[in-house]
């Protein structure tokens, strides 16, 4: 019997699914600008992808979609009157109704950093709310993300929760940029933390785009999650692949266990990097360097390669990658070579989660993990785990209340606010989390 198993907790996306272009720096995000999204397909793809995970045998979860347009955060800027008036005046604000309408919160591996229970002191599971302060449509995640947290991790017996840090030194992403290794999943890991920017170091930065994640932070995290020094490392990426479209870590680097699969071109100092990560993991630490003679930057960026789910299964570790990586001669050919070769990964299994894709986020992008003993999973709240009754529900959830096609144009409409609070108020019924939203805020 294992003592922890990794859950793969995924973002359930929203019904407001759409292309804004909202995002500097995410080559995707800023080419897709002002198409005309499917929401359905996009949830149904997400959940085919959930679906077909828990069939490798993995724990699966959800995490619920936001609460949008979000109109707090309207109210907040100065927007008044009743719901219709608020939206109609942010007609004519259209950057910030579409950071409102954003269903940018399916991408939970930006929700927050997480340390299991083997790693800290108080052996609790430590959650941080990322700030996302980066991006105003971002920025405005963390308090429904924190809420949904501490509804689904209620038990304080198991679960720990911070506040999301506040400061601009302290911009967050979550766990985007932050991976864990470790033998078994309930064995003490080592937090590799990596990071775009120092504020009090003179580091390299990157020049065309912008870099989201600061050092100052993880070491805020780290030490909030009582993790101690040789348990972490911290490393700076390559400022010229930022500026290339890696806006997170998760773009061009995926860890599993024993397992660190990057690319040549991925950290500033790479030597140093794996140096510390060998000594501090042990001698059987593997790293898997794609050459850039094989993938280049474009390829991985184009392809998502690295934003695949690097997962542990009976038949060995499994890379869950894009579909977008059978359609790349480079990359394809390189997975050939990868498997054939017989290292840390065994298969590769592809996945269509294009509308999530034209956006900037792949696979792994969609999901966060949570390290979970046994006792901590039997007392999750709410039904957060997917079976095939949990499946079926939310799929005749999807279809009854989701959009075929979402038109830019059509974001402020009440009609969608309408649509989003019957959905909601659905979902925390099937989901069994009554407190999940807050409709007075
Ligand atoms: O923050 N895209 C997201 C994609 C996040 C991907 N996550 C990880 N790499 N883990 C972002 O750039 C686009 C929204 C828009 O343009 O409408 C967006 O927010």
């Amino acid at each position: 019997m294992k003592k922890a198993i990794e859950v793969n907790f995924d973002g359930l996306v929203g019904n407001t699914h759409n292309y804004a272009g909202l995002s500097f720096g995410n080559v995707a995000s800023i080419s897709n600008k002002g198409q005309i999204s499917s929401p359905r397909a996009a949830a149904l793809q997400g959940l085919a992808k959930m679906k077909s995970v828990s069939e490798l045998g993995l724990t699966q979860g959800i995490l619920p979609p936001h609460v949008r347009p979000y109109l707090p955060f309207l109210r907040h800027i100065g927007f008044d009157g009743s719901d219709s008036e608020v939206l109609v005046v942010a007609k004519s604000h259209l950057h910030y109704l579409n950071a409102a309408c954003s269903a940018s919160n399916m991408w939970v591996a930006n929700a927050a950093t997480v340390a299991p229970s083997a790693d800290t002191q108080d052996s609790r599971v430590h959650f941080t709310p990322a700030n996302l302060s980066s991006m105003l449509h971002r920025a405005i995640e963390y308090p429904q993300t924190a809420r949904a947290l501490k509804n689904i991790f209620a038990d304080k017996r198991y679960f720990a929760h911070h506040d999301a840090l506040q400061a601009k030194i302290h911009s967050d992403e979550g766990a985007a940029n932050h991976s864990r290794f470790c033998s078994e999943y309930g064995d003490k890991g080592i937090h590799f933390f990596v990071y775009g920017k120092s504020i009090f170091r003179d580091e390299g930065e990157s020049k065309k785009f912008p870099a989201r994640q600061t050092r100052e932070s993880f070491e805020a995290i780290a030490r909030l999650h009582q993790l101690s020094k040789d348990q972490c490392v911290f490393a700076l990426q390559n400022p010229d692949v930022i500026d290339e479209g890696v806006f997170h870590n998760d773009v061009i680097s995926v860890a599993n266990q024993k397992v660190l699969f990057t690319h040549e071109k991925a950290f500033a100092e790479p030597e140093k990097v794996y140096t510390e990560l060998r000594q501090k993991y042990g001698r059987d630490f593997e790293i898997i360097e794609v050459p850039k003679a094989m993938v280049s930057v474009k390829d991985a960026v184009n392809s998502y390669l690295f934003n695949s789910q690097l997962v542990s299964t009976d038949s060995g570790m499994v890379l869950i990658a894009p579909s977008h990586c059978e359609e790349n001669f480079a990359v394809k050919t390189y997975l050939q070579h990868l498997i054939t070769a017989h290292n840390g990964i065994a298969d590769v299994e592809f996945y269509d989660v294009k509308q999530s894709m034209a956006n900037g986020g792949g696979p792994a992008c969609l999901r966060l993990r949570v390290v979970l003993t046994k006792a901590e999973l039997a007392n999750l709240s709410g039904r957060v785990i997917l079976d095939n009754s949990l499946y079926a529900d939310l799929l005749d959830w999807v279809n009854a209340h989701y959009r075929e096609s979402l038109a830019p144009d059509e974001l402020g409409d009440i009609s969608l606010l309408n649509e989003t609070k019957a959905a909601l108020t659905e979902l925390s019924d099937i989901i069994q989390l009554p407190n999940l939203y807050d409709w007075s805020a």
